[in-house]
């Protein structure tokens, strides 16, 4: 019977797929088509055509060929029931063709000839539309193999080049005079991407192929898109992540001829946005902030496009120019994490993107944390961890977690610790003691971890507080090279008192002091620092302020006291922050505050920490050995 071998192949129960309980009673030729895409194992093409009461069916791996000098294979699969001309739906996994099965195209056709060894139709659909030749070869025995080619030329149609080389940009200095569109060059290696029938193919300007195997996705995701892109690959064959910059072709278009604002509008269009590419960003009229930003970023080159100009593959055109920023290209990063987890603590997604701008993924934030976990451990240790997680990367959005009661693992000692203000008057904290609560935590996209200044007792009693921190915010106006001067001045009035602090960045635009102490009350911490805050702000009004008010702050450093407030917390050392770059809350000497001139001076990444843990150890271990007594101010 025409539908047997269907209803054997699937179970009523888990597809969503039509099963029709009477075999189809028509016979004669039918005039319907259609063709589903099918994100099964293997991305392909279900072309099923209406005859005899059923769909006959061929998958087609790449998809139907666009032009006649194309010819693709087409295997021949069970006859499919009428009902599947409107079939869309996601197939459980784990069931036979498990996976999303969108209509990709549908139509009505005539048929030429149709016999055992040959099909020839006539599609008139909105995408497929030509006349088609199925050409039985069946050379392996066992599959039921046909070719299946085009025969006529769709004249609206440009055939996709096999390849092209990159166009060149003529180094120089940023134009003064006219409109430039600005593009960042992230120093990585510039490539030709290839999309047809659901695979890329990478050449480089040499049109050798390129190896990704980290974009393997990308195919799938662009479906039948036939396109031709220009893109730059960053990081290794694992981390690797494409910035797509401009496109020569488009679905049966050259575009090489249209101006470089009409090709980026078209690019805006395309599905260019995965977990590892994305589209370039580009800044009309921005040269001299983008310029300024890539330095800032450590990017080595801007390169400024003229939005009139044509693509002209291997060409050096004076129309685009290179700026270079004077910074090295940035290395690969080194490293590869085991890319499993660590311990009980498992990682999903390891090849996920978490800092598009780096290539970072959560397997780098992973192998970050454990490359640090020695030093930063001891600053978590019996302090409640407030988790801010970024699970999309950090050009997503972000959200604060304190109770991991509903997710977190039995082996994870938590903390239940009250919330007045809260939703719930208490919240169950995570503790990360150990690097398999930090590789729990990177498992989360929880780049960022918060701690107060005081510390749990084995009871989870809360103990008085044993650090005092300032946290010196640099107004609108002012930099962490402000921050530096205010927090040397600092300095000078605690040795007064015979004490001593110690300077750390927050990884993102200030810093701290911390002082290790031992006091008897749990206030005193946050007065002392609201008296010297105070006392600051007094001294140099100009410079310092310690209200909180956002327009009080203008051109000042806030001298934050409240964060020894004990229901508030503040960034733990070592810990990265969810900014553009995978910068890190660093633990700093002295030496290095009062060398600050610029801002970049007390930027430290990812890349830069575990070199400075060597040199130096952990800078802010007194905080562990060297408590002091607060001195009673009036
Ligand atoms: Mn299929």
């Amino acid at each position: 019977m025409p539908l047997d071998e269907y209803r054997r192949k699937r179970d009523p129960r888990r597809t969503p797929e039509p099963i029709p309980g009477d075999d189809p009673a028509v016979e004669g030729p039918g005039h319907r088509f259609v063709i589903q895409e099918h994100h099964a194992r293997r991305l392909h093409w279900d072309v099923r055509l209406e005859r005899d009461g059923v769909l006959a069916s061929w998958a087609v791996p790449k998809g139907l060929p666009t032009d006649p000098e194309t010819v693709r294979l087409a295997v021949r699969t069970e006859d499919h029931p009428i009902e599947y001309l409107e079939f869309s739906g996601e197939i459980p996994a784990g069931e036979y063709g498990g996976g999303a099965m969108t209509i990709w195209d549908s139509g009505t056709y005539e048929t030429e000839k149709w016999n055992r060894r040959e099909v020839i139709v006539r599609l008139s659909g909105e995408r497929a539309s030509g006349r088609f030749v199925f050409i039985r070869t069946d050379r392996d025995g066992e599959k039921d193999n046909w070719l299946l080619r085009r025969s006529d030329r769709d004249g609206a149609r440009a055939p996709l080049p096999h390849d092209a080389r990159p166009m060149l940009a003529t180094p120089g200095e940023l134009p003064a005079e006219g409109e430039w569109w600005p593009q960042v060059g992230f120093g990585g290696r510039r490539v030709i991407v290839r999309a047809d029938g659901g695979r890329v193919r990478l050449t480089d300007a040499d049109g050798d192929e390129v190896p990704a195997p980290g974009l393997r996705e990308l195919g799938p995701s662009l479906g039948a898109t036939q396109a031709l892109l220009d893109a730059e690959l960053v990081g290794g064959a694992e981390g690797a992540y494409l910035w797509i910059g401009d496109v020569l072709h488009a679905d049966g278009r050259d575009t090489c001829a249209l101006p470089f604002r009409e090709r980026r509008a078209l690019l805006e269009r395309l599905p260019l946005e995965g977990p590892r590419w994305r589209l370039a960003p580009v800044f009309p009229g921005a040269g001299p902030e983008v310029l300024a930003a890539a330095k800032q970023q450590n990017l080595p080159y801007v390169v400024a496009k003229d939005p009139d100009s044509p693509y002209e593959p291997g060409r050096t055109s004076s129309r685009w120019v290179q700026v270079e920023t004077g910074v090295a290209a940035p290395e690969a990063p080194a490293r590869r994490a085991s890319t499993n987890g660590f311990g009980r603590a498992t990682l999903t997604n390891p090849g996920k993107v978490i800092y598009p701008l780096t290539g970072t993924t959560k397997a780098d934030v992973l192998a970050y944390y454990l490359a640090v976990a020695e030093v930063m451990l001891p600053h978590l240790r019996d302090r409640p961890v407030t988790l801010v997680r970024w699970p999309d990367g950090v050009e997503r959005g972000s959200f604060f977690e304190k109770d991991v009661s509903r997710h977190a693992p039995r082996w994870l000692r938590t903390a239940r610790v009250g919330t007045p203000g809260g939703r719930s008057e208490n919240a169950d904290f995570p503790l990360v003691d150990d690097a398999e609560g930090l590789a729990w935590a990177a498992n989360l996209a929880a780049l960022e971890l918060h701690v107060p200044q005081w510390r749990v007792g084995p009871r989870g009693a809360q103990h008085l507080p044993d650090l005092v921190v300032f946290d010196l915010d640099p107004g609108e106006g002012t930099t962490v090279v402000d921050c530096a001067r205010v927090a040397e001045r600092i300095a000078e009035r605690l040795a007064d008192d015979d004490l001593v602090a110690y300077p750390r960045t927050s990884g993102g635009k200030g810093m701290q002091l911390y002082l290790p102490v031992t006091v008897s009350r749990a206030e005193q911490t946050s007065e002392f620092a609201k008296a010297l805050a105070e006392d600051m702000a007094r001294e140099s009004p100009q410079r310092v302020t310690a209200v909180m008010a956002k327009a009080r702050r203008r051109g000042k450093v806030f001298v934050d006291w409240s964060q020894n407030n004990p229901y508030k917390t503040t960034i733990a050392s070592y810990s990265l922050r969810g900014r553009a770059r995978p910068t890190v809350a660093t633990p700093v000497t002295w030496d290095e505050v009062r060398a600050c001139r610029r801002p970049d001076d007390l930027v430290f990444t990812a890349a830069d920490v575990p070199a400075r843990i060597a040199e130096h150890g952990d800078l802010l271990a007194p905080l562990f050995t060297e408590p002091q007594r607060l001195p009673r101010r009036g």
